[in-house]
């Protein structure tokens, strides 16, 4: 098959496999501009109706990266078909690419000089092979520790915290409803008391995920809402305790101070579970979202970041800045406001869906032939 069959191909496939879901996703923005728990019930049902959808996980990541996907492979079509040499014209403009997708100056620098230490040690004169070093490059970057989520498999208590809107409410009930579904005793603690809605959000998303919550009244502190959950948990034999809290910037004392006191409890109440902080940040505010991350880890212990709402917009490529530049691993990530749209962060699958439009047969044709096979 010629290059450029390849190329058609590719891009028809990914065309076919997202058409249908993106659909969905757009129409799901729509509907979130007036969020209530009434309207946020209209999502599951749709994907209630659905079959068993563990095999759909690449799918989505698939669809959710359209944006960034398109961006990234039509720019690095124009430079990979528009140079036939290894210059400095096309690593310059391969940066300017890289910096566009959201990857950052200190991240793209690093995969540039990356990528002209393996030319040069590979011995490599064209500019087609470059591409698939680059997705290997980056692929690299983004190695996430297998004993990242070793937490899931102990008791522990999920603390989720990040700035107002970002997604985290949403997110533990997505986490919530996934672990459920492997068999673990999970249960809510709605640590946002600043707005009575809030708590009643959680408790929508704790009924979808059919889960146990404990909560208090609107104003009520945090801490002792956190206090009454961990008694209920060890009580109840809970497995996974996830406490929702209220958005709040790192350079809001109090609420800091707020934020450590629950976390006081936690270690002195339930010594023996496992504590995970994991931080929220909106993926569609790019850059933003990595200096969030860079301030919250100065003033607070992250174990790990929930990246969301990498559908919907192009600057997917900070999930490669974000894991390459900070100490804290990408744990999770959000593609879409539905129930199973949020996945762990998987390198390979996240470059491969990236880069779906590459010249070879690429693993992604694969993975969605799988994919369909376990649909028959
Ligand atoms: N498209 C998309 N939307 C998301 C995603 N995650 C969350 N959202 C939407 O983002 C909005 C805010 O989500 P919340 O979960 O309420 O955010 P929050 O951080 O709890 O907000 P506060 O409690 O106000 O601080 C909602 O409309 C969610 O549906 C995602 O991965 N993709
Ligand atoms: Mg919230």
């Amino acid at each position: 098959m010629g290059l450029f069959d390849k190329f058609k191909k590719n891009k028809e496939l990914v065309e076919q496999l997202t058409e249908a879901e993106s659909v969905e996703v757009s129409e799901q923005s729509v509907e979130s501009t007036e969020r209530t728990p009434e309207n946020e019930s209209e999502p599951e049902e749709a994907v209630e109706s659905k079959p068993e959808k563990e095999h759909g996980f690449f799918k989505r990541l698939v669809s959710g990266l359209t944006k960034t996907r398109n961006q990234l492979t039509e720019s690095l079509n124009q430079i990979f078909h528009g140079h036939s040499e290894l210059d400095d014209d096309f690593y310059d403009e391969l940066e300017e690419v890289l910096i566009m997708a959201d990857l950052g100056l200190e991240t793209t620098d690093k995969i540039i000089e990356d990528l002209k230490r393996r030319v040069k040690e590979y011995k490599i004169k064209e500019v087609e092979p470059c591409r698939e070093l680059l997705n290997n490059i980056i692929r690299d970057q983004m190695m996430v520790d297998d004993s990242a989520y070793d937490f899931e498999e102990q008791k522990t208590v999920m603390l989720i915290i990040g700035v107002n809107g970002v997604g985290k409410t949403t997110s533990i009930g997505k986490l919530a409803a996934q672990y459920k579904k492997r068999g673990k005793k999970v249960m809510m603690a709605a640590g946002d008391t600043f707005r009575a809605a809030a708590i009643d959000q959680l408790k929508t998303w704790a009924e979808r995920a059919g889960v146990d919550i404990i909560a208090q009244q609107e104003g009520s502190d945090p801490a002792a809402v956190v206090y009454d959950a961990v008694q209920a948990a060890k009580a109840r034999n809970v497995d996974i305790l996830l406490c929702d809290t209220a958005g709040r910037l790192h350079n809001k004392k109090n609420l800091m101070d707020e934020l450590a006191k629950m976390r006081r409890i936690i270690e002195k109440e339930y010594p023996e579970a496992h504590c995970e902080t994991l931080i929220v940040l909106d993926g569609s505010t790019g850059q933003n979202a990595l200096e969030q991350a860079r301030q919250f880890s100065e003033v607070t212990d992250l174990n790990g970041i929930i990246l969301t709402k990498l559908d919907g917009t192009a600057k997917g490529g900070i999930a490669i800045a974000i894991q390459a530049e900070l100490d804290v691993p990408v744990k999770y990530i959000g593609v879409g406001e539905k129930i199973d749209d949020l996945q762990r962060f998987d390198p390979t699958h996240y470059v491969e869906a990236l880069f779906a439009d590459l010249d070879v047969r690429s693993e992604v044709e694969m993975l969605i032939e799988e994919d369909e096979e376990s649909w028959q």
